[in-house]
């Protein structure tokens, strides 16, 4: 391991300046601004290379040093990616580390600052214990995220819920998991309903899960087959409905299932929106989606992709909970329930 500082005029010619000495791995131990009167400001970054071993050395302390610590390739792309607020941010690289995970992650810029604007770090004094600081803005990250089960069965009431989201998000294979989990974990009786006024064949997909599971199945082209079905599950504890999935821009056929879905009864919501797909679909697909009055988000094919920024997103546009998050194609493994820490971690690291 070996120590070395490099000076430049600006924190990008010194990174660079790292980058072709020591290699894009090595760590950044500290950056400062050295001002002399009469003379430009310098930047001096201490970088540390063949820092890769230092966990191997002593696993315990070494590693979670370097876990604080940031290397200079991620230092360069957050250089790339912002501005003058990362001036404040660059001689603390504890802090800075967690700053480029979420922006890497694709948490919008806008909303990282806020977290960190609102840990009272930034406003002027000076702040000697960056751990806490970094402590502060996970805890206001963590403060946003609200989670909630739409089955946690208190009561013996029925629980109605219909499923909402564009097409191949998931919805279906979605249903299937929750109504297996149901069924075998909770022992609730199930029943499914398939509200589809467009697809014959969509029922298909439905049909052959509810018959595995040995499940009653409907399938519903209105509103009054809708309460019928719903009549003769009386007794489920639980009616899942699935729903044709709808083009976000196909504004007629969001309005058809509106109707379709009686405000009356007691029937909730849950949009699914894919963590896979990119920001602006996502927003249009929340936004045009929210004249069904959906109550959680259940966040999609978590597998399909590394970034998983957008549901922090996704919570700072419209505040609402998270159900659950689905993790792959298996029914009925590939579901979990959403936990605020899981959910904190898939944000921030
Ligand atoms: N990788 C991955 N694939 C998933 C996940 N959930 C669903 N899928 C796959 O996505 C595809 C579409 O799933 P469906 O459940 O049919 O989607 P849908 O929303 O019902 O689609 P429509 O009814 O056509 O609107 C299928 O191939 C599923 O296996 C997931 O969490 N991860
Ligand atoms: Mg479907």
């Amino acid at each position: 391991m070996q120590v070395k500082k490099y000076r430049a005029r600006t924190i990008k010619e010194a990174s660079a300046k790292v980058k072709k000495v020591l290699g894009p791995d090595a760590m950044i131990l500290s950056t400062q601004k050295i001002s002399k009167v009469g003379e430009n400001d310098v930047f001096e970054i201490t970088a540390l290379t063949g820092a890769e071993n230092i966990s191997d050395e002593s696993p315990n302390m070494l590693g979670e040093v370097k876990q604080e610590l940031m290397s200079i390739k991620e230092m360069l792309y957050l250089l790339n990616n912002s501005d003058v607020f990362i001036e404040k941010l660059i001689t603390y690289p504890g802090v800075l580390s967690l700053y480029t995970k979420m922006i890497k992650n694709g948490v919008n810029d806008r909303y990282v600052r806020l977290f960190f604007e609102r840990t009272g770090a930034f406003n002027g004094h000076p702040v000697n214990d960056m751990k806490s600081v970094k402590d502060r803005a996970l805890k206001e990250i963590r403060n946003v995220i609200d989670v909630k089960d739409p089955f946690d069965i208190k009561k013996n009431n029925q629980i109605i819920a219909a499923f909402i989201g564009t097409t191949g998000v998931g919805k279906t294979t979605t249903i299937a998991k929750l109504a297996a989990r149901l069924m075998l974990e909770k022992t609730k009786k199930v029943g499914l309903i398939s509200l589809d006024a467009y697809r014959i064949g969509a029922m298909e997909q439905l049909k052959t899960y509810a018959n595995i599971l040995g499940v009653p199945c409907f399938q519903v082209f209105k509103k009054k087959d809708l309460l019928f079905a719903l009549r003769r599950m009386e007794g489920k504890d639980v009616v899942l409905i699935d729903t044709a999935g709808q083009s976000q821009y196909d504004r007629s056929r969001l309005d058809e299932l509106r109707r379709l879905i009686p405000g009356d009864l007691d029937i909730s919501t849950h949009l699914l929106l894919s963590i896979a797909t990119n920001e602006s679909e996502m927003n249009k697909a929340a936004d045009n989606f929210r004249c069904l009055k959906y109550q959680s988000y259940i966040f999609t094919k978590r597998d399909e992709t590394q970034k998983c920024g957008s549901i922090l997103n996704q919570i700072m546009e419209q505040s609402l909970p998270v159900s659950y998050i689905t993790t792959g194609q298996n029914v009925p493994e590939d579901i979990e329930q959403a936990e605020r820490a899981k959910l904190l971690k898939l944000i921030v690291s």
